[in-house]
């Protein structure tokens, strides 16, 4: 079958587990009127999900008399759901995002009956059918429309006073080594996101044995490094922050610190003699960043992220804190605040006078990474299928670019030589099969500096990252929230140097089926290259309760090289060598 029947069915499939369950229901909606199913849309099954938020114990805000009856257990469980399932596009203070705001002038106007019958059905306009999906009861509907009509209850501020109590030094820097106490190949090492069990695992790239499973935070997320190459730092959702010393006997937790209530983000200074001194974590929940120190994690200064939206000067109460990149052009960390719009260029030359430009993008910002020169910045404002450029030499937007597929998810993208457009950065789409390739180089290939080259199509929606490397001639491309277990369990691969050809082939990887684990339905997800660029690693992600997996690919053939497995490896997604993260190699 070829590439484009292969897709036709594919979006026919997808399409079609979207329209079934409608036509069960009692509201009239056309063909063009259909809700989206929450989950089988793999952008709507993307939305933050407040998860820690959710578990917080909140008070019903002082009641009035018209607000419907509700005991404080309801409330509770009302709030659970909707930090953990609505919070993530309607806003925790329910003003808005990328769903509609839903404050009470507006919720009371709606009435009771539209709030229930919105929940159940769904809308066009994206608003998933919590009811007639079954992922809500018709008793959690109903509980749900009632709380809509309370004013939204606020969680707690997370401010200096909240950071250092939880601030805790374990090993104080003249306790630690001086010099490096083990012999492990430092630069190789992967540090593996086990996101269900609230660790990371340490796995040595050339041995492919466990080095050591660390407690970290809570659904763990993300690993950066420093700048040397020494210090990993680890963040959770519930913005846990953990710095572990790669220098020591054991690799172990040197400092913790809890930034906020919710996360997403940690990154390290690397410009030229600000080497580990910082470090910076973004939060979405309370919306603020916060500069530590590098070698301990005291926190040393807290900046709120609260302001107006770029475009419409609209004040935004909770603009949360997405990707966080440190330039290597300039001092300054580069932050991206997704509601309002806006990337900062924090210049952490001088905290006390702390200086910061601000560029305006474009809304709904989430994660991206740097071109091949290190010089430009490049982030998807993912709901508005855009690509924002930064010049980090220059401080200055250089250019907004339409991607022309469906909500762009590029994780840190991917650099590739292209053998006819020059230098090239990609970006795949979680809405659908397609890769924008934008040109990176305006002195090289002025003609054709950001603007999309080419389009390619991989396997299907669902993507959320795509990887390369210097020294490779192939481009990785994942699906793992696209419905099809097929699709989210392969990879697809293009070679670098044919893609002049007049309709790139890609070549299907099955890499769950590689991974041989039986039970479950694995979702294959973001490769990551060893040190040397000769192999690349892809997690097998599997249920909590079921065997998982890292396959090991070796680049030049493209062959299954080693599965690990171990009873330890619980649902690992995230992967960073530490060199590739610590040098911005991808
Ligand atoms: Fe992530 C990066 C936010 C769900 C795995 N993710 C990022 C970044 C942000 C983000 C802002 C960029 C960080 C940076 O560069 O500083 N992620 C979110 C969410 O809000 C979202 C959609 C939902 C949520 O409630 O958290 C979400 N992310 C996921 C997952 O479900 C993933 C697939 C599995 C997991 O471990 O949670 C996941 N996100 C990742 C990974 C990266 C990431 C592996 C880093 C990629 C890289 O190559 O740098």
């Amino acid at each position: 079958m070829d590439t484009r029947t292969r897709f036709l069915i594919r979006t026919a499939s997808l399409l079609s587990s979207v329209a079934l369950p409608l036509m069960f229901t009692a509201v009239p909606v056309s063909a063009e009127d259909k809700p989206k199913e929450h989950g089988s849309s793999p952008a709507a099954a993307y939305e933050p999900s407040m998860t820690t938020l959710g578990q917080m114990k909140l008070e019903i805000p002082g009641r009035k008399p018209d607000d419907p009856v509700m005991t404080a257990e309801e409330f509770s469980k009302a709030n659970t759901i909707y930090f953990e399932r609505c919070a993530g596009c309607h806003g925790v203070l329910r003003k808005g995002a990328t769903g509609k705001a839903l404050t009470t002038d507006i919720t009371h106007e709606r009435g009771y009956q539209h709030l229930k019958d919105f929940i159940t059905y769904g809308s066009p306009a994206g608003m998933p059918n919590w009811g007639t999906s079954g992922d809500l009861s018709e008793a959690d509907v109903d509980m749900m429309a009632r709380y809509l009509l309370i004013e939204p209850p606020q969680p707690p501020e997370f401010g200096m006073a909240e950071m250092r109590k939880t601030w805790k030094v374990l090993v104080p820097v003249d306790k630690r080594p001086t010099k490096p106490e083990n012999d492990l190949q430092r630069d190789n090492i992967f540090s593996v996101t086990l996101r269900d069990a609230g660790q990371v695992a340490l796995i040595d790239g050339g041995t492919k044995k466990i080095i050591k499973i660390i407690d970290t935070g809570y659904a763990v997320h993300i690993s950066r490094i420093s700048a040397s190459g020494r210090f990993l730092f680890v963040i959770g959702r519930d913005a846990k922050l953990d710095m572990i010393d790669l220098w020591m006997k054991e690799p172990t937790i040197v400092a913790t610190v809890k930034i906020g209530a919710e996360a997403r983000s940690i990154e390290t200074s690397k410009f030229k003699g600000f080497e580990d001194k910082y470090a910076v974590a973004g939060s979405y929940w309370p919306p603020q960043y916060v500069i530590m120190d590098g070698a301990t994690l005291e926190p040393l200064k807290i900046k709120s992220t609260r302001g107006v939206i770029y475009d419409s000067q609209e004040y935004h109460p909770e603009p949360r804190v997405a990707a966080i990149l440190a330039s290597h052009y300039r001092p300054e960390f580069i932050i991206n605040v997704k509601e309002t719009g806006k990337i900062l260029l924090v210049d952490y030359s001088d905290i006390k006078n702390l200086k910061t430009t601000e560029i305006e993008a474009e809304r709904f910002l989430h994660d991206g990474g740097l071109d091949s020169t290190k010089r430009y910045f490049l982030v998807a404002a993912n709901a508005r299928n855009k690509i924002a450029v930064i010049d980090t030499k220059e401080g200055k937007l250089t250019a907004l670019i339409e991607t022309g597929g469906q909500t762009p998810h590029p994780g840190r993208g991917a650099n590739l030589m292209h053998p006819v457009h020059g230098p090239v950065w990609a970006t795949s789409h979680l809405g659908d099969e397609t890769v924008a390739l934008i040109g990176t180089d305006p002195e090289g290939h002025p003609d054709k500096a950001w603007k999309v080259v080419q389009t390619l199509e991989a396997l299907g929606g669902g993507s959320l990252f795509v990887k390369s490397h210097p020294k490779s001639d192939h481009l990785y491309v994942d699906a793992p929230l696209n419905p099809e277990a097929e699709v989210s369990g392969s990879i697809a691969v293009f070679t670098v140097s044919k893609l002049g050809d007049k309709e790139p082939k890609y070549k299907e990887l099955p890499i769950a089926q590689w991974a041989n684990i039986g039970e479950g339905q694995p979702r294959v997800v973001q490769g990551e290259y060893n040190q040397a660029g000769d192999e690349v690693w892809f997690s097998v992600w599997n249920a909590k309760d079921k065997v998982s997996a890292i396959v090991v690919v070796d680049d030049k053939t493209l062959k299954m090289k080693t599965v690990i497995k171990d009873p330890k490896l619980i649902t690992p997604t995230g992967k960073f060598n530490v060199f590739n993260t610590r040098n911005d190699v991808y």
